[in-house]
Order: structure tokens, then C-alpha cells, then sequence
């Protein structure tokens, strides 16, 4: 390199820094410290590594990157803004202010150029392998000798919360075990967090750690400032092919603050006036300027625009060829990343009868995944570990392994929550439809990823099996309580308990449909009745949330009964007893809170009158909510202990989800509204 490109160099990587601190200073709220310690590494990667189109961040074939480190993210928007991409210097100075496209921590769908929503450290990491991930799927289907349309890396910056995490262990044993060849981590090994230095909690061997999952590992020391060393490793890991790869690069937290350089301060609190213009002395920067980028800055990093542009044509180029030498397998290409559901997706999906005999829910829904499947072939998914059990697998399809990336089910082993951080990668990158399967009770286990799935509108599909204690002598600590009433309690997430096999398909089907974030399929161990539908309405009901599985006989019902899942054949059974007993009920099966939540007053009305007071809801699950729908003058049966461990007969027989105890609480709630109907009597 000669002088003067050196001399660019350090003004752009200066002008990456000075952005950083300018930006949470005005913010009076950040993380300076490692976007300028990291600044070179920026720079490096999005002008000689990263093969991008700002002007289309949303190119099929770009290289991913992700910043797991996400309290770094003015890193990422001082580079996305001096690449070209839809962020101004306005925005830049908007950092972490009301409706900005700079927000604290990187968001996706809210700016430009950001793969993916981090924060929560260990996220991006999982994220980043369900990315790899996909790309190799795609790559394993679609390419052909000479044909490479499916060809990018994904690159991914973590930092010492990263790897202390559990999280990333799943992620970096599950990627070094599949092989993922163009993954690429860079940790920003700085010996300091929050507390002070990482000496003080953390003595990892993170180089032998990860070549013991078996990734190529560089640890390239003290080269954060070095352009030739970072890029040298940079291009050693993409050129690995097998492996997936590690850069460790020992950073100075801070760099170039005189006070606050490797500090546990210069990580998350502004540097403060003097400290900026010491910072901007050393790098030989106007101290007074604020937001200053030098015009041969903008000119030379904008050249990723021209830049982009030419790789994207290149690959449309590419694609043209491919589509004239393989017309099916692009229409597929295209049908794949566009992700609408072909015209007769769901007419293999098979119905049930009542001469089934009892279905558990789980193997309908096996049943109802193969019934879709080969014409969804972008359905793409696995279990941790437990797809004899939640009946996951996709026939005809093997599995995904090293060298078989084509294959459909995924194996993630015993790490659930990797397999939630991987499927909302999938989801992220696109052309693959993920799917996750788990006992209920193990979204413990996933329950962080399963929330930035929601939160970034990932159409994620989470089966999830042995919904409830009816799950039986595994006992208490396999049976979720409290997992309903709390996922319902999650912004944006959809979740569907359907009651027998016919509204599983039919929750199936709304999951399917569902595109603007992830929906949860509760499914039983236990086999239930599928009900008689020319006696009970269509099961379509259950694309509604809520619906009159039963009618009452008179004009108005007596009582409402709500259920859900295995407790809806509780409820009709109990109104045929009422009626016995003169009691007209109506029978309300309800999957779906917010599926019924989304349908207009008038059809909520219709399904729960207003008039009708006297409701008695019934699940096998925390009461927590349920007053929403039965109101001040009605009443749960729910589960409010933990459960325990017996045939799953015994269970709902001691907890009172028997007819029994249905038809009793019915006739008691009534009594008590005759009681306070009477007029009182005054004692005088
Ligand atoms: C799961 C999770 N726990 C805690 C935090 C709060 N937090 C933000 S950054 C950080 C650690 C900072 O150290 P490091 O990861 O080394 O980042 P650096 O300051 O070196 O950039 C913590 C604990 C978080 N963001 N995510
Ligand atoms: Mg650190």
C-alpha cells in the first residue's frame, strides 16, 4: 500500500470512530468504546470483503453479516451510512432517539442493511448458523456445475458476552459439527465487560475451545489496528471451505481515549466533552468538529454503491444463464424465495374421523406436515432430539448433515436453544420456510430467541409437544403450567392449541399462512377423540381463534363453556349432562387467543354474547388471563401448581379437569348468579 492510500485509509476507519463517539455523545446514552477499537475491522471487511448492494440491501445473494456484540452497533451505522445505504447523517445524529433508524441496538426491519435484531449476547451468534445454514441448503439444491446462484458467506462480529454465553457453545459445536464452511465469527477478544476485566470471570481457552468443535481457528493477536493482518485472516477464512471459521483479534477497547482506552467505562457510557477531543487529538482530528466526514471519505467508501450494483448485475447475469439451461429448477429458485404458498398447497393434507379413534395431536400433526410437505418444498425443520416424540420428520427427506445440506430435517440434538437462534437465521436469510420442534416445557431452554423471533416478525413454526400435565408420569418437570398464559403474554407471537386432529390441520394452515411473525403449535402426547364434525361445526373454525363447536338448543345459552386443546372434549361432554339437568350450554372451542383477538367485534360477539355472563373456562394450564374472556362473573378451571407425575388419567382426575368438576363449577357459577340476581333482602 502506498501513503496516500494509507493516509485514506486511517480517515475513513478515523471518521468510523469520531462518528461513534459524536453519536453517543449527543445521545448522552451508548457504547463508543468498541466500535473504535473495532473501526479497521469495519472498514476492512465492508470495502474488501463483504459482497453487498446498499442501494438493495436486500439482494438475495449478499453476504450476511451480523453484530452479535449489538451494543456496538454504531459501528454498523456509521459504516451503513458511509456505504451508501438508505441512513443519513441525520440519522446518525438521531442515534437512539424516538422513531430513529438508529436505535440502540441493531434492529431489523427498522434500518437498512441490519440482518437481524441483537442485543441479548449469544443471539446473532445462533442466528448467524441458521444463515450459514440456509445458504448451504439453497446452495446444495439449486446449484449446478458452472451454476453457482446460492454462493455467500456470512460473517458475524462477537464479543466476550458472546462467548461466555451458553449460547454460543450450541451455536459453534452445532456449525463445527455441520461443516458450515462459510461461516466466519471475528471476536473481539478486549479482556474487558461491564465488571471490569473479563479476567475476573473468564479463562477460556477460546482458541482451543473451538477448535475442539472443530472450526479453523486464527488468533492473529494484537492486530486490531493492523489492515494487513485483519485482512490476511479474512481472506484465510473464506478461502476454508470446510470449516467453519474463527478470528480472534486482541482489541483496546476505547482506542485512542486517553483515560477511558481499556476501560470497563469506555464499553457503555459516553466519553464526555474532554475525553472526545483527547480521542479526537490522537487520531488527528478538528477536536471541535462533530459529525465531520471528510469528502474523499464519502467518496471512497461510496464506491460500494457502484460496486454493489456490479455484483448484484453480475448475479443476474448468472441467474439468466441458469434459468435457460435450468428453466424447472429456477421457476423452484424463485418459488422458494418468494415463499407464497403455491395455488393447491393443502389438498394432500388428510382429514380425520372419528372412526380414527383417539389421535394425540402431535401425530396428526406429523401426519398433516407430510400431507404439505412436498408441495412446500421449502419447509425446512427439526426437533431437538425429539422427533419420535413430536413426530417431526419429514418423509422421503434425510438429514441435514456435512455434505447432505440438501436434506429437510434437521437433527439439532439435545440444544434447543440454538435451534430457535438458527430457524429465525433460516427465516432471516430466506428461500426456506424453518420450522422447530420441542417438548412445551423446553421453550425454557429457547425462550430468548423465541422472543427476537417475534419481536422481528420471523414466520418461525414452533411444534411443540406434551402440551400439559396430560403428558403424565414424566412428571413435573416435563409439564409446562405457567408456558401458555406467558407466550400469549409475548407481543406478536400467534399460539394455536388445537382440540382434536381436524383442528390441528386447520392450526396448521394458520401457521402456514402466517407471514408477519412466528406461531406456536401446543400439541398433546395424549391421544383425544376426534370429534364427529356433522354433530360440532367445521374445524375451520379454528383459522377464526375461537368458535361455537356446539351449539345450545335454546335462542340464548344458559352458560358458556370455553376450552382449549385436550379440555374441549371435557366441556362437550359436560354440556350434554348440563342438559340433562336442564341447562342449555354452549360449547366454544378456543385454539387461538390472538387468532380471535384479530376478528372483527362483531364475530366475537357472535362466538361470546355480551349478555351471556355466566362462562366457565377450562384448560389445562395457569387461569392467569382467562378473566378476559369469562369476565368478572365467570370462572377457570385451570392449573394453578405445578404438576405431577402419574398416569395422566390420575392427574386431570385429582385436579378437577374431569366432566365431573365441569358440570359442577357450571352449575355452580349459575347458582351464584340467581343468588346475586335475587333482590336483597333488607334486615331491619
Ligand atoms: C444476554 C445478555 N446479558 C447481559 C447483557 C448486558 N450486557 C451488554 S454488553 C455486556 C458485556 C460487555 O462485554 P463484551 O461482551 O465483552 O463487550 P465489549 O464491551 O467488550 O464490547 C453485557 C453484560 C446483554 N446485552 N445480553
Ligand atoms: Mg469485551
Amino acid at each position: 500500500m502506498n501513503g496516500e492510500r494509507d493516509q485514506l485509509d486511517l480517515l475513513c476507519i478515523n471518521t468510523i470512530r469520531t462518528l461513534s463517539m459524536d453519536a453517543v455523545q449527543k445521545a448522552n446514552s451508548g457504547h463508543p468504546g468498541t466500535p473504535m477499537a473495532l473501526a479497521p475491522l469495519a472498514y476492512v471487511l465492508w470495502t474488501q470483503f463483504l459482497r453487498y448492494n446498499p442501494r438493495n440491501p436486500r439482494w438475495f445473494n449478499r453476504d450476511r453479516f451480523v453484530l452479535s456484540a449489538g451494543h456496538a452497533s454504531m459501528l454498523q451505522y456509521a459504516v451503513l451510512f458511509l456505504t451508501g445505504y438508505d441512513v443519513t447523517l441525520d440519522d446518525v445524529e438521531s442515534f437512539r432517539q424516538w422513531d430513529s433508524k438508529t436505535p440502540g441496538h441493531p434492529e431489523h426491519l427498522r434500518t437498512p442493511g441490519i440482518e437481524t435484531t441483537t442485543g441479548p449476547l449469544g443471539q446473532g451468534v445462533m442466528n448467524s448458523v441458521g444463515m450459514a445454514m440456509a445458504e448451504a441448503h439453497l446452495a446444495a439444491i439449486f446449484n449446478r456445475p458452472g451454476h453457482n446462484i446460492v454462493d455467500h458467506c456470512t460473517y458475524v462480529i462477537c464479543s466476550d458476552g458472546d462467548m461466555e454465553e451458553g449460547a454460543s457453545h450450541e451455536a459453534a459445536s452445532l456449525a463445527g459439527h455441520l461443516g458450515l464452511g462459510k461461516l466466519v465469527w471475528i471476536y473481539d477478544d478486549n479482556h474487558i465487560s461491564i465488571e471490569g476485566p473479563t479476567s475476573l470471570t473468564y479463562s477460556d481457552d477460546v482458541a482451543r475451545r473451538f477448535e475442539a468443535y472443530h472450526w479453523h481457528v486464527q488468533n492473529i493477536g494484537d492486530a486490531a489496528n493492523d489492515l494487513t493482518v485483519l485482512s490476511r485472516a479474512l481472506d484465510n477464512a473464506r478461502k476454508e471451505q470446510e470449516r467453519p471459521s474463527l478470528i480472534i483479534v486482541r482489541s483496546h477497547i476505547g482506542y485512542g481515549a486517553p483515560h477511558r482506552q481499556d476501560t470497563r467505562e469506555a464499553h457503555g457510557e459516553p466519553l464526555g466533552e474532554d475525553e472526545v477531543r483527547a480521542a479526537k487529538r490522537f487520531y488527528g482530528w478538528p477536536e471541535d468538529a462533530h459529525f465531520l466526514v471528510p469528502e474523499e471519505v464519502l467518496a471512497h467508501m461510496r464506491q460500494a454503491i457502484p460496486w454493489g450494483d456490479r455484483l448484484e448485475s453480475e448475479w443476474n447475469e448468472r441467474v439468466s444463464a441458469y434459468r435457460q439451461a435450468y428453466p424447472q429448477l429456477a421457476e423452484q429458485f424463485d418459488a422458494a424465495v418468494c415463499g407464497a404458498l403455491p395455488q393447491g398447497w393443502d389438498t394432500g393434507i388428510p382429514s380425520f374421523n372419528p372412526s380414527d379413534g383417539p389421535v394425540a395431536t402431535r401425530a396428526a400433526s406429523g401426519k398433516v406436515i407430510n400431507g404439505f410437505a412436498d408441495k412446500v418444498p421449502w419447509l425446512i425443520g427439526g426437533s431437538g432430539d425429539l422427533s419420535p416424540s413430536t413426530r417431526t420428520l419429514i418423509d422421503g427427506s434425510g438429514y441435514f448433515e456435512k455434505g447432505e445440506y440438501g436434506n429437510r430435517n434437521i437433527a439439532y440434538g439435545v440444544r434447543e436453544h440454538v435451534m430457535c437462534g438458527a430457524s429465525s437465521g433460516m427465516a432471516l436469510h430466506g428461500g426456506v420456510r424453518p420450522y422447530a420442534a420441542t417438548f412445551f416445557i423446553f421453550t425454557d431452554y429457547a425462550r430468548p430467541a423465541i422472543r427476537l423471533a417475534a419481536l422481528m416478525e420471523l414466520p418461525v413454526i414452533y411444534v411443540l409437544t406434551h402440551d400439559s400435565i396430560g403428558l403424565g408420569e414424566d412428571g413435573p418437570t416435563h409439564q409446562p403450567v405457567e408456558h401458555l398464559a406467558s407466550f400469549r403474554a409475548m407481543p406478536n407471537m400467534c399460539v394455536i392449541r388445537p382440540a382434536d386432529a381436524n383442528e390441528t390441520d386447520y392450526a396448521w394452515r394458520a401457521a402456514m399462512m402466517r407471514v408477519t411473525g412466528p406461531t406456536m403449535l401446543i400439541l398433546t402426547r395424549q391421544g383425544l377423540p376426534v370429534f364427529d364434525r356433522s354433530k360440532v361445526a367445521s374445524a375451520e373454525g379454528v383459522l377464526r381463534g375461537a368458535y361455537v363447536l356446539s351449539k345450545e338448543r335454546s335462542a340464548v345459552p344458559d352458560i358458556i363453556l370455553i376450552a382449549s386443546g385436550s379440555e374441549v372434549q371435557l366441556i362437550l361432554a359436560a354440556q350434554e349432562q348440563l342438559a340433562a339437568s336442564g341447562i342449555d350450554a354452549r360449547v366454544v372451542s378456543m385454539p387461538s387467543w390472538e387468532l380471535f383477538e384479530m376478528e372483527s367485534q362483531a364475530y366475537r360477539n357472535e362466538v361470546l354474547p355480551p349478555t351471556v355472563v355466566a362462562r366457565l373456562a377450562v384448560e389445562a394450564a395457569s387461569p392467569f388471563g382467562w378473566e378476559r374472556w369469562v369476565g368478572d362473573a365467570g370462572d377457570v378451571i385451570g392449573v394453578d401448581r405445578f404438576g405431577a407425575s402419574a398416569p395422566a388419567r390420575d392427574i386431570f382426575q385429582h385436579y378437577g379437569l374431569t366432566v365431573e368438576n365441569v358440570v359442577e363449577r357450571a352449575k355452580g357459577l349459575l347458582a351464584k348468579q340467581r343468588e346475586a340476581a335475587q333482590p336483597k333482602r333488607m334486615i331491619v
